[in-house]
């Protein structure tokens, strides 16, 4: 099968302009985006496999659990569009339940990322095209056709990594997908659902520290990449449910009041400021058919898992 790379030529971060730019608002942020360099993608691993972060395995059991169905609901012929480098074994899961899949395509930002993924999966499925597309899915796409056969684009984006942009974001990335699938296509999405405040908080507050550690990496990769002064051992992790908000959110509370340097400028921090690093939003039914909507998009079937913890949804245009 082909696998030839489309190189869409992502503009390269500029994570010094974007932690000024964050660290000058009020409150201070930092954009969760930075979290995943290898040591952050490596500790993110780390956490799927913690007991208290129950979304990798909940949403894996659900997809195989339900696979038939969504199998059957999605249709014969199917170019896989996935909005990342390839979930490994839910791509996997994917690819063998469909009926007589014809192409797959990753996007992604990393260029080895999206063809250590193609490869990977190119043995299982010799069969099926290999697209790969090394791009920023937050971004307008045109994505390399699939072959004649193809009758229908679904998008696929597991994880709730949907979750992790806040609601105007994810709107955008929403109706982005709704182009790429075209008029007769659909998208399969994985959401974390709202429940219980202590399971959700517990999974994002692990017992063993790994999360705190997630967390304060992105602190030791701006000190790596971008020569600034962050002392991690005067931050502390905190991630707390809002519910009225639907969100974990997290932040990394100073200490003690203290400076940091970063790309030539000075930042002050009082003792017990809060600087925001990431959101995880949780749906409802309700919120995300809202949320599809304002897309432009319909959810026309969902399935869940037995303690109804994590959804996938089906949404067409
Ligand atoms: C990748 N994303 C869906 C994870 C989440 O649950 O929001 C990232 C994460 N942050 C802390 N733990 C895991």
């Amino acid at each position: 099968a082909r696998s030839a790379l489309t190189d869409l030529r992502p503009q390269p971060d500029d994570i010094a302009a974007d932690a000024v730019t964050g660290l000058s608002r009020t409150p201070k942020a930092l954009p969760s985006k930075y979290f995943y360099d290898a040591e952050g993608s490596r500790l993110f691993e780390a956490i799927t496999r913690v007991p208290e972060y129950y979304l990798t395995r909940t949403e894996l059991a659900l997809l195989e659990d339900k696979l038939p169905a969504i199998a059957q609901a999605i249709g014969p012929g199917a170019h896989v569009v996935e909005y990342g480098s390839g979930s490994g074994r839910k791509t996997e899961l994917l690819l063998e339940h469909l009926r007589d899949p014809v192409a797959y395509t990753p996007i992604e930002i990393s260029r080895t990322a999206v063809l250590d993924a193609t490869a990977r999966l190119s043995v299982h499925f010799p069969q099926i095209e290999m697209l790969p597309v090394c791009a920023d899915f937050t971004k307008p796409l045109t994505l390399p056709k699939a072959s004649q056969r193809a009758q229908r684009t679904v998008v696929f984006f597991p994880g709730s990594t949907l979750g992790n942009f806040a609601n105007d974001s994810a709107q955008a990335l929403l109706a982005g997908m709704r182009q790429t699938m075209g008029p007769n296509g659909c998208a399969l999405i994985g959401v974390d659902l709202d429940k219980d405040t202590a399971l959700i908080e517990a999974a994002y507050n692990d017992a063993a520290g790994v999360t705190a550690a997630f967390t304060l990496n992105l602190l030791a990769r701006l000190n790596r990449e971008i020569g600034s002064d962050f002392d991690l051992e005067a931050f502390r992790h905190h991630a707390v449910y809002v519910r009225e908000r639907l969100r974990i959110e997290t932040c990394l509370v100073s200490q003690r009041a203290q400076q940091v340097h970063v790309a030539g400028k000075t930042f002050a921090f009082a003792a017990g400021e809060a600087m925001q690093v990431e959101y995880s939003h949780k749906y409802t039914d309700a919120s995300f058919a809202t949320l599809a909507e304002s897309a432009g998009l319909k959810v026309t079937h969902g399935w869940n898992d037995a303690r109804d913890w994590f959804g996938l949804r089906l949404l067409q245009p």
